[in-house]
Order: structure tokens, then C-alpha cells, then sequence
């Protein structure tokens, strides 16, 4: 497959082949431990996919066969924050996955060798995920002093259970792709050299199916788990189908041309 340049930045690959782009963490020597300018690409990213309408399937990934990501950069964790060269200290990795959350294009992970910490929080919030047979699957917050109390426990919960959710963040050990299959932690488990095959695969049965209907299933799945939050952007994408109705046109009509809407004409449905 031929991969194309989109944008280039420091500490990020954006790439795409036809309507599938694939965003990589670019900082394999860290084994892709993100750093708030890793973040802030990765969102510059996912916005450019958001609003691209002839990108339809994201895949997230990290460079090299030995991570996806192994969290937050230690090495750069300030007083209240990872710090970038403005010295701010950031937590922006929660704001990147709730991008990834509404985002309203199916977003799958591609995962090779270590999914750890903050990075395997960012799998999870993924709509779907294929991994190598080399994954390693690991929340490590209790061990360096860190948690990520929000998606990375909560919405964890949902996904693999309350006990077994506790087990992995308590005992902050590592769990093989196998491990994490049968836990309904990920959706695939392939051979190393076939990963991005078997993921293309995907995107491409993704980019057949009607980009409505999915985007309305991501929307009440989420709708489910985020609260108002999650309602909100169910509601949204209703919104964005009720302007494209003529009743919602006549509303907007009748305003501007200073008459009253007459919204008997179109009918209700049982
Ligand atoms: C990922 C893991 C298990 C890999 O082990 P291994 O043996 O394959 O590699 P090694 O030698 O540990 O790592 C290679 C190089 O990458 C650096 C290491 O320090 C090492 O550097 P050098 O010695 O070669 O100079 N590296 C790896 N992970 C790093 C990291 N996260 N930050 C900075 N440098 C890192 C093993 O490396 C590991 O356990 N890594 C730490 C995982 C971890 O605890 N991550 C942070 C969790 S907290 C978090 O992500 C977070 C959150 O909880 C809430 C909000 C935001 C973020």
C-alpha cells in the first residue's frame, strides 16, 4: 500500500491512502510515549480528518514493530502535567480522546508491541482494534504515581468488566494480545507481519457501509457511557439530518421571509 503525506509534523506521521489516514506516533526510541506536542499534532490530525469529507476510516498507530505507545513522557512530567517547550503542564491527551470519541468516522487502532499507560487509554477509547500478535496490553499509573480515573478506568469498566477492570489498574501488570482478546479489551489478534493488512482490511468493509448509520451507532454507544456529553452529540448529528429535511428548511424559510412556518405539509411517521 502507498501511503501519502498529509501534513508533516515534528513528532507524528499523518499519512493516507485513499480515504483511509493513518496517524502514527512518531517516537519509537520512547517506545511512542506521547508528549503534549505529540498530542496537540495528534488533534491537529484527527480535526484535519474531522473535516475532511473524503477521509472516511482513521487508523491510529505507533512507529516501529516495539510500541503503539507506551503513555505519557516521563521524562518531561512537570509539576501538574506533562510539560511542552511552553512549559505549561498539560494533561491534553484527555482532550485528544474525547476527540476520538466524537469524532464521527470510525477510528481504529492498529496496535504493535507495547499498548501501555496513557497510550493503551487512547486504544481503548478507539472504536476498533486490531492488534499484532506481539501486543502487550498494560495500565502502569499506580506503579509511576499517575491514574487516569476518567476513560481509562470508568469507560474500562464498561468494556471488560468492574473486576477485571480493578485487576489490571491494581495490579498493574501486562496482559498478551490473546489475554486481552478474550477479555473484550480488542476486537483481533494477527500475525506481526499481516497487522496493517488485516487493518486495511477492516477500513475498507468500514468505507462500504453507509458512513450515516455508523456514525449514528458510534453516537448512542457513546450516548450510553458519556452522559449529556454523549447525548449531546447523538443529538448533534440529528440536527445535522433534521437541517437537511424540508421541514427543518421550511423553519429557517419562514423565519427569513417574515411569514409563519407551515409545518402541516410534511408528514409524521408512526
Ligand atoms: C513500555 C515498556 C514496558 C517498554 O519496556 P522495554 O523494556 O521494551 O523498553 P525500555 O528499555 O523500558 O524503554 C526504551 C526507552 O524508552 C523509554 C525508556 O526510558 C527507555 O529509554 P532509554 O533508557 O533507552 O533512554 N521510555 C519508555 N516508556 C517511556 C515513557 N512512558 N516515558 C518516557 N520514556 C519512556 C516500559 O518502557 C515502560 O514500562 N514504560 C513506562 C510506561 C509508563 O509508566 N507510562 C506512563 C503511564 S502514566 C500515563 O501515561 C498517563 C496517565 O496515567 C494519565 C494521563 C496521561 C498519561
Amino acid at each position: 500500500v502507498e501511503w501519502t503525506p498529509i501534513k508533516e509534523y515534528a513528532e507524528i506521521l499523518f499519512e493516507r491512502t485513499d480515504k483511509i489516514a493513518k496517524i502514527t506516533i512518531n517516537r519509537p526510541e520512547k517506545r511512542n510515549a506521547f508528549t503534549p506536542v505529540t498530542v496537540a499534532e495528534m488533534i491537529d490530525a484527527f480535526t484535519v480528518c474531522r473535516d475532511d469529507a473524503s477521509i472516511g476510516v482513521i487508523i491510529l498507530t505507533g512507529a516501529g514493530d516495539l510500541a503503539f505507545s507506551s503513555g505519557g513522557d516521563q521524562s518531561i512530567r512537570g509539576n501538574g502535567g506533562y510539560l511542552g517547550p511552553d512549559q505549561i503542564p498539560r494533561l491534553n491527551v484527555l482532550d485528544l480522546q474525547r476527540l476520538i470519541r466524537i469524532i464521527p468516522k470510525p477510528v481504529i487502532a492498529m496496535v504493535r508491541g507495547w499498548s501501555v499507560g496513557g497510550g493503551n487509554v487512547l486504544q481503548l477509547v478507539c472504536d476498533l482494534t486490531v492488534a499484532a500478535d506481539n501486543a502487550q496490553f498494560g495500565q502502569t499509573g499506580p506503579m509511576v504515581g499517575s491514574f487516569d480515573a476518567g476513560y481509562g478506568s470508568a469507560y474500562l469498566a464498561r468494556v471488560i468488566g468492574h473486576k477485571r477492570a480493578k485487576e489490571v489498574w491494581f495490579l498493574d501488570e501486562f496482559y498478551s494480545a490473546q489475554e486481552a482478546l478474550e477479555m473484550g479489551w480488542i476486537n483481533r489478534v494477527v500475525p506481526l507481519a499481516e497487522v496493517e493488512t488485516a487493518t486495511l482490511e477492516w477500513a475498507n468493509k468500514l468505507l462500504k457501509k453507509s458512513p450515516t448509520a455508523l456514525r449514528f451507532i458510534k453516537a448512542a454507544m457513546n450516548a450510553d457511557t458519556d452522559g449529556v456529553a454523549g447525548l449531546q452529540q447523538l443529538a448533534g448529528d440529528a440536527t445535522m439530518l433534521f437541517y437537511t429535511t424540508d421541514e427543518g428548511k421550511e423553519g429557517r424559510n419562514a423565519f427569513l421571509e417574515k411569514r409563519d412556518p407551515d409545518f402541516g405539509q410534511f408528514p409524521t411517521f408512526p
